[in-house]
């Protein structure tokens, strides 16, 4: 490459991680059980019967993690809190230890000059919640308010950056109709209840932080561009209606007050018809759009997918991650130009982005050595580049993850960190991906262009 602009200099290089997937010590200190500790706990719902209990032990070892993020020359860490530690019960007292534990890292990231952003909901409901139907009842919309006021007093005057939640998608989609994450539900007629409600909490928090925060607020979500396995109308269909249940299904209602054209006869009877107040609600105007990118999907007509009838078809010849999914850095380019045609030139960060690889032991030096998962971050930073040079707005990129840990029912057994852990010793460990990605924002991404 030889005409490499620099990235900007305001560019926010992150490491992303959440609570449950690091933290450990989820009882700690008056914290209530989340739906993730329940689920885990739940023989057969993870792989091995795999809890966060440990995890990376980051509750104990946050300022030695804060102290590694600055010697990678991270400029901003994503990280979301754990509602139950804050609000044990979900709603009602809140829990001075809790909140302790946040500020504290929050001080240490800004004493290190890391800008926090901070996620509000990246999927461990308070159980207690849950016993009132969780995201199924109305009532959350109010719950997550509180909450996000509690949050907002704590530590609004120091997170610069606020997402109210992590990939509604995946919260609805697995957690009420696969049921392979927590609550483990699977019931078509509740997903699209779920998926409306944390909607409006979504819009709900927002209403907080406008009454008295001034920063940055937005939402996460994860996209997915969808090509078609066959050049047929049916494989054409589907694209459309992959795009519209993945894609437009949390966008449309924020941006245009409306869900997408066909979305309600994808979920037929399953559709509830949302009151049209409510959507009006949901429009409130938010400061940026995170996006977590790590694939496309190629599909086909498949009567058996539901709700869009559209399922995945291997593609020859491409590589794949442990997680089985293509790479395919272009699909980050079209994912974020896809943004700014379908909403505006809304201010985004990739959110999230990165691969789940086998990492083979560390070498003498003590490094890591992940050749794969370097040249995934090299190209798909190289794919951000692009999508600023047609005109996205962008202003920041955060690899997931910092750390190896928990993912989700798939226990330890997946590894997306650019740094390794022990999780016997909780020893880290430098991969080459982090080192490499150091000297990606230290040189604003020039580093990119030595192949
Ligand atoms: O680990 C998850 C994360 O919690 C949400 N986005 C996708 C990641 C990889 O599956």
């Amino acid at each position: 490459m030889t005409d490499f602009e620099p990235f900007p200099a305001g560019f926010l290089w992150g490491a992303a991680t959440s609570a449950y997937q690091i933290e450990g010590s989820p009882l700690a200190d008056g914290a209530g059980p989340s739906i993730w500790h329940r689920f885990s706990h739940t023989p057969g719902r993870t792989l091995g019967g795999v809890a966060a209990d440990v995890a990376c032990d980051h509750y104990h070892r946050w300022a030695e993690d804060v102290d590694l993020m600055r010697d990678l020359g991270l400029g901003s860490y994503r990280l979301s809190l754990s509602w139950s530690r804050l609000l044990p019960e979900g709603r009602g007292r809140p829990n001075p230890r809790g909140i302790d534990f946040y500020s504290r890292l929050i001080d240490r990231l800004l004493e290190r000059g890391i800008v926090p952003m901070v996620t509000l909901y990246h999927w461990d409901l308070p159980a207690a919640l849950d016993d009132r139907g969780g995201w199924l009842n109305p009532d959350s919309r109010s719950w997550f308010a509180d909450y996000a006021q509690v949050a907002f007093e704590a530590l609004g005057d120091r997170v610069p950056w606020w997402v109210t939640l992590n990939e509604p998608w995946v919260i609805a989609h697995d957690g009420y109709w696969t049921g392979v994450n927590a609550p483990g539900h699977r019931n078509a007629f509740e997903l699209p209840r779920v998926s409306h409600h944390l909607l409006c909490a979504h819009a709900a928090a927002v209403q907080v932080y406008r009454s008295a925060w001034h920063e940055h607020i937005g939402i996460v979500v994860n996209l997915e561009p969808k090509d078609s396995a066959r050049d047929s109308a049916a494989d054409r269909a589907a694209v459309e209606r992959a795009d519209i249940y993945w894609n437009q299904q949390y966008l449309d209602p924020v941006f245009f007050g409306r869900y997408p054209d066909g979305l309600a006869e994808l979920f037929g009877d399953a559709w509830p018809e949302p009151p049209a107040e409510d959507l009006a609600f949901i429009r409130q105007p938010v400061d940026f759009v995170g996006v977590n990118y790590y694939t496309r999907k190629v599909v086909r007509e498949d009567d058996a997918a539901w709700p869009d009838r559209a399922g995945p078809v291997p593609v020859a010849n491409a590589r794949y991650t442990d997680t089985n999914w293509e790479v395919f850095p272009a699909g980050l380019t079209r994912a974020l130009c896809w943004v700014k045609e379908r909403y505006g030139n809304v201010p985004l960060f990739v959110t999230e982005n990165g691969a789940a690889l086998t990492d083979p032991p560390p070498g003498s030096d003590g490094v890591i050595d992940d050749p794969m998962r370097v040249e995934y971050l090299r190209e798909h930073v190289g794919a951000v580049r692009e999508a600023m040079r047609q005109g996205a707005d962008v202003r920041g990129y955060y690899v997931w993850s910092l750390l190896d840990n928990l993912e989700w029912s798939n226990g330890f057994s997946k590894r997306f960190g650019i740094v390794g852990v022990d999780f016997a010793t909780q020893v880290r460990r430098p991969k080459a991906s982090a080192l490499y990605y150091r000297d990606l924002i230290r040189s604003r991404g020039a580093q990119m262009a030595k192949a």
